[in-house]
């Protein structure tokens, strides 16, 4: 098997291999250029690829400085110990088969993820609900794709992206909603923003409660009142109706449920104002919102997590959906609903069944037939009947007892679930749990009586499926990493140690992919297809077309051997009558409604630069210099309110937990919201785990969290100093409320503060950092400021600086980025030493400021002296100049502004 697994890598030179992106579900297709010997690998867009055609973002592009083994998880470890592979699977099997001899299979949990391959994620599943017996296994697409999975099947039967990323090359009105497209699909982003240029009459509508990134291609910006969509989009359908723009023929002959979605609509919207009053927009930008749907045939709406994480996600989704049927808005070119996907393979997941409530391959426990059919196919001697617990229920379970075993793989659920305070505690108290990761590090791996090391992306091997339902090969750059191994061989050793070893005998991950594809095809009669997913044309692929496999659209079948762009172009659903169904919908609030102790909605999302819990991403310095810690964005008249300073620390509080995070005043935010990144985990950021104050409630029909809406109150950290520290050397826990990591260049960056007085904390830096005094220590003490600061040189070279001083302007300065370029040189010559203790870059050294492009490491500073040394007005000119923003593009809305400030200082 392992022959089979690394006879795919040929190990002579320097070679050039086609993949995947690791990262969102835009799926840009890759060409790497691999040295196996060095482990060496860097990466550029791949031409041939239809998701980006050669276009990378900088997540994508920084890609190579992420395959070190440095972090990795390299052999498997059981309580603590290095132990063989066959030591670790064994324990495992062990332990999960008492537990399910004792309690029965419904005590036993897989905790899966958007991340795994889809024949990892195809393996997980056929174990749990098949052989094992249980419907136990959920995944983190329970926390992104879940309300979009429930909305598309309670509307066309199946769970079903009916459009492509050509429909918005065609489309005349693109509507956003919930989506920070610019930093989340940035590649999608820029095929809009060209779309844009080569069309000057194509409209870009942006629906979020916050001026994003997203906004600077906006036409129309409109900052609904969190949690208002399903108003808005009831009463742009109540709004079409009025003003006829429906289309009759196409209701008449393929929907069910319009009359009474109508109605709905109507008495839920009212008039215009009653919307824009309850959405807390100006009636004319609503107003001419829906005009211009009106005015256009060609429309597609693009949804992501503003939709989906909420307590009414799954009305969101079919309040949308609802606009579109009903103007006959799909299945052609440029319109139709196009739900993006996050992870990689969340498509893949959603093929395979990964969620609790579906079977496999599109087959659901409700459907008759579909359970039998699936135990056929797989002859599953312990076919599960009902589904099992979604998510949040499933780590409540782990959390009261009744489930006594979990695996997780692929997700770091004590940073992403929400009430994640009480999950952490859950997984401390539980019986067994096993993670399989390809890190050595990260907050729940911390708990694992078990961890697993799986292949990372640079050496995994098989297929992912995104957003537009194509399926891409990702393929293995290089040998594996210690003794890591793919997640579908630990799952299937286990598999085999329970008993089921023949079903699950692979010995090439491409057994699994024609038996997912067969599945696909199994009973799903040619001439009525019953199921959407369908890639049976794929069942029999050989090993040679499967590794030259190039991307395509599902479904691939006799019908369409090359895949197909776009579903229901002939007006037939998957219900049981071919007919979609229309949803009637009334609008909710959010699941809490803030109070007076906890006044302030919290919002909760992404950055440009970090992928989730930060386990690959911050491993990447550039990635890690756009926005280098955990912050809070507050409106200014919310900081005036709350006495909260601009980099001062914010102490936020909720029902369910609290964490501390960096102050950015800004009126990008709404009055009464704060938004605070998903992204730190403890390991980055001591008390900065949002997921600790997130409210854990769900949406009622799809069990999706609602991460986007949770009361919470906000304070200034009373600290008696902040600080800094740069050092060689990772810093241990300093036992202070705010303390912050951050990979640099050869060296880390701490940013500190702390209630207790400063008295006596430059004494214990200097003996931290310079134990036995080994080193030698410079320090300058500007007692009237109440400043410390200090070198430390290890012979002649910087081997950790300390900033310390009362209030968090003076440790604002100097700036980090000149500090760190120190650490690069073998020794200091006099006058970087002095000005390394006065705090002041010396004469011809520049301070670049925080980094805006991280493709080509471009600071603020440097822009704005380009702009204005250079008389710049355009974000071409910027790109000319410096070269920012000429990669990917991601940071052109921050050079607008950049742009936009300069305008202002210079009138
Ligand atoms: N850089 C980066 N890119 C990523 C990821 C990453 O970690 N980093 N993760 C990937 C994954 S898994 C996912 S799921 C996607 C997510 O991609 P997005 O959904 O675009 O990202 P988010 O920032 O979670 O949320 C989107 C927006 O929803 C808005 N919002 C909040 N409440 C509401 C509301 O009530 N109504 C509306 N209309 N909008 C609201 C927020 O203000 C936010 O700007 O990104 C993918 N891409
Ligand atoms: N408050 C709030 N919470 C959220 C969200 C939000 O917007 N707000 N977003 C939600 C969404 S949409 C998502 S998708 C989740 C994401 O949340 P998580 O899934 O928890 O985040 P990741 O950091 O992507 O975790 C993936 C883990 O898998 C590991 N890994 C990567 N590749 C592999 C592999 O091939 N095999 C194995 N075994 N391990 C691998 C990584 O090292 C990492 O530890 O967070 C959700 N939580
Ligand atoms: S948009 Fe960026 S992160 Fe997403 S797949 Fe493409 S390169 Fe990767
Ligand atoms: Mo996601």
């Amino acid at each position: 098997m392992q022959d089979l697994i690394s006879s795919d890598i040929n190990n002579d030179s320097l070679q050039t291999i086609k993949t995947t992106c690791a990262y969102c579900g835009v799926g840009c297709g890759i060409e790497a250029q691999v040295n196996p010997h060095t482990r060496e690998v860097s990466v550029q867009g791949d031409f041939s690829h239809p998701a980006n055609q050669g276009r990378l973002c900088s997540k994508g592009s920084s890609l190579g400085e992420t395959v070190g083994l440095e972090s990795r998880l390299l052999q498997p470890v059981v309580g603590g110990k290095t132990v063989s592979w066959d030591s670790a699977l064994d324990t495992v099997s062990d332990k999960f088969k008492r537990i399910i001899d004792e309690h029965g299979p419904d005590a036993v949990a897989f905790y899966g993820s958007g991340q795994l391959l889809t024949e990892d994620y195809y393996v997980a599943n056929k174990l749990m609900k098949g052989f094992i017996g249980s419907a136990n296994i959920d995944t983190n697409s329970r926390l992104c794709m879940s309300s979009a999975v429930t909305g598309h099947k309670r509307a066309f039967g199946t769970d079903t992206v009916a459009t492509c990323y050509d429909d918005l090359d065609h489309a005349q009105l693109i509507v956003l909603v919930g989506s920070n497209t610019a930093w989340c699909h940035p590649i999608v982003f820029q095929r809009i923003r060209s779309a844009k240029e080569r069309n000057p009459d194509l409209k870009v509508v942006v629906i979020d409660p916050r001026r994003t990134a997203t906004c600077d291609i906006a036409d129309l910006h409109l900052p609904l009142a969190s949690g208002s969509d399903v108003k808005l989009f009831n009463g742009l359908l109540h709004f079409l109706n009025q003003n006829d723009v429906l289309d009759h023929p196409f209701i008449e002959q393929s929907c069910d449920g319009s009359v009474a979605a109508l109605e709905a609509a109507a008495e839920d919207a009212g008039n215009l104002d009653s919307v824009a009053r309850y959405c807390n927009l100006p009636s004319a930008d609503v107003e001419r919102f829906y005009r211009w749907f009106a005015d256009t045939d060609k429309a597609v709406s693009v949804y992501s997590q503003g939709v989906k994480q909420s307590s009414s996600g799954a009305d969101k989704v079919n309040a949308i959906v609802n606009c579109h049927l009903l103007t006959g808005r799909i299945g052609k070119s440029g319109s139709g609903p196009l739900s993006l996907t996050g992870q990689p393979n969340a498509m893949g997941g959603r093929e395979v069944g990964g969620l609790a409530n579906q079977v496999a391959a599109h087959m659901e426990f409700h459907i008759e037939g579909d359970v039998d059919r699936v135990a056929r196919f797989w002859q599953a001697p312990n076919m599960a009947r009902e589904p099992g617990k979604p998510a949040v229920d499933l780590f409540d379970a782990i959390a009261d007892g009744s489930i006594k075993a979990v695996w997780i793989m692929a997700t770091n659920p004590v940073v992403s679930l929400p009430n994640a305070d009480k999950v952490k505690a859950a997984l401390e108290n539980c019986e067994f749990v096993v993670v399989s990761d390809c890190v050595a590090e990260s907050d729940t791996l911390a708990l694992a009586h078990v961890k697993l090391p799986a292949l990372g992306w640079s050496e995994k091997d098989g297929m992912v499926t995104n957003s537009e339902r194509r399926i891409t090969h990702q393929r293995a750059l290089l040998p594996p990493a210690g003794e890591a191994k793919p997640d579908w061989w630990i799952i299937s050793e286990v598999a085999k140690r329970l008993g089921f070893g023949e079903a699950f005998n692979y010995q090439h991950q491409i057994e699994i992919f024609r038996e997912h594809a067969a599945l696909s095809g199994f009973e799903n009669n040619p001439f009525q297809r019953l199921r959407d997913f369908d890639i049976s044309g794929l069942a029999d692929i050989s090993l040679e077309e499967y590794q030259s496999f190039t991307p395509k659209q599902w479904p691939i079948n006799t019908d369409y051997p090359q895949g197909k762009a776009r579903f229901f172009a002939n007006g037939k659903f998957f219900t049981p009558n071919q007919r979609a169904q229309l949803v009637a919908l009334t609008s909710r609030a959010p699941g809490n409604a803030v109070s007076q102790r906890y006044p302030l909605v919290l919002n909760t999302g992404r950055l440009r630069d970090q992928w989730h819990t930060m386990t690959r991403s911050a491993l990447a310095p550039r990635l890690n210099q756009h926005r280098p810690e955990p912050f809070v964005e507050v409106h200014p008249d919310d900081a005036e309110r709350y006495q909260l300073q601009h980099g001062g620390i914010a102490h936020l509080l909720s029902q369910w937990g609290q964490m501390y995070a960096r102050v950015m005043v800004t009126d990008t935010q709404q009055q009464g919201n704060v938004f605070v990144p998903m992204h730190w985990s403890e390991q980055y950021a001591k008390k900065g785990r949002m997921g600790a104050l997130v409210n854990p409630v769900v949406d009622p029909l799809s069990g999706q969290p609602e991460s986007k809406h949770t009361p919470v109150s906000i304070r200034p950290l009373s600290a008696g100093w902040y600080g800094f520290v740069l050092s060689r050397e990772p810093l241990a826990d300093q036992n202070v409320e705010y303390q912050v990591k951050v990979n640099a260049e050869g060296y880390y960056r701490y940013e500190l503060a702390a209630i207790k007085s400063i008295e006596g904390v430059a004494e214990h830096f200097q003996t931290l950092l310079n134990p036995e005094a080994q080193f030698e220590w410079q320090e300058f003490d500007d007692a009237s400021a109440g400043v410390y600061r200090a070198a430390c040189y290890n012979k002649q070279a910087l081997q950790a600086v300390v900033c310390l001083a009362p209030s968090f302007a003076e440790v604002q300065l100097p700036a980090r980025g000149w500090l760190g370029s120190m650490f690069v040189k073998s020794s200091l010559e006099p006058q970087e030493r002095m000005a390394l203790l006065a705090g002041i870059p010396t004469v011809g050294t520049e301070d670049v400021g925080a980094t805006v492009c991280a493709c080509f490491n471009v600071g603020e500073k440097t822009i704005l002296k380009a702009i204005n040394e250079n008389k710049l007005t355009t974000y071409q000119e910027v790109g000319v100049c410096c070269k920012a923003g000429t990669n990917c593009g991601s940071c052109v809305p921050e050079i607008k502004t950049l742009l936009a400030q300069a305008v202002e200082v210079s009138s």
